[in-house]
């Protein structure tokens, strides 16, 4: 295992699920954090907690992945120490409704689309040519199983998943000859707000989603990030698809546990 004590690490999406809990496992390995999301307050709330339990270093971004302008400014005015981004974990993403296409609300998949692909690119494209410039760097995407298989009521969501695994296996021939790693961690159904999320806020149908299973956590994603990110320089962990037991497909999941 490589040391990561001090190596400056971006996480989208922060304030909540796997973002947090990357923060957290980051802060247990010594990394400097830069921890962005939306919510101030929730973001304020996750850096207090680690500050009280680890000594690392943190610096807070508000900031919504979709709005372009915001991400260029906000990236390209980092204060030195914080400008020199080692990792990047692209994890901030949202699912809306799972509508049939043909029943789809359009603003739903224009947030999606922002969010988890273009706020993405965004957020990769003011950073990546600091690591090319340093000749050094991760990017570690978080996908989804919805990026390998659709389900039904999936479409738009499960298309900008697969996205972001094609931009993954992209990035990685543009940085080919390069030290830069590029990693997607690809997870199943982890218990977070995520159900939440997509059901505005329609907690009953959220919990059904993980109704009778034992759902991954978003700890145990946090813990596979960081294992990417401290494998020694001459191992990529190029793509990891992560599952619980209890689930065999986007849509075959065990409830009887
Ligand atoms: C989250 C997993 O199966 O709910 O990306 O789409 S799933």
């Amino acid at each position: 295992m490589v040391s990561i004590k001090e190596q400056i690490v971006v996480i989208t999406g922060a304030s909540s699920g796997i973002g947090a809990a990357c923060a957290k496992q980051f802060a247990q390995e010594g990394a400097s954090l830069i921890l962005a999301a939306r919510r101030k307050e929730k973001l304020e709330a996750v850096a207090a907690e680690i500050k009280a339990t680890y000594k690392v270093k943190t610096h807070l971004l508000e900031m919504d992945v979709s709005d372009r302008a915001t991400v260029e400014t906000t990236l390209a005015s980092l204060p030195e120490p914080w400008n020199k981004v080692d990792i990047l974990v692209n994890n901030a993403g949202l699912s809306r409704g799972m509508d049939k296409l043909q029943e789809g609300d359009i603003q739903n998949w224009e947030e999606m689309i922002d969010t988890n692909v273009k706020g993405l690119l965004y957020v990769t494209r003011s950073l990546l040519p600091g690591m090319v410039a340093r000749n050094q760097g991760h990017i570690i995407n978080i996908g989804s199983i919805a990026g390998h298989q659709a389900y039904p009521g999936g479409n738009v969501y499960c298309a900008t998943k697969a996205a972001v695994r094609a931009l993954s296996e992209g990035l990685k021939m543009d940085l080919f000859a390069t030290p830069i790693r590029v990693s997607s961690v690809d997870p199943g159904t982890v218990e977070t707000d995520f159900s939440k999320v997509r059901f505005r806020g329609d907690i009953e149908r959220a919990k059904k989603v993980y109704e009778g299973m034992n759902a991954l956590t978003p700890q145990d994603i946090a813990e596979i990030v960081v294992f990417c990110a401290t494998r020694p320089s001459n191992v990529n962990i190029s793509e990891l698809l992560v599952l619980a037991t209890d689930q065999s497909s986007a849509t075959m999941v065990n409830r009887s546990s």
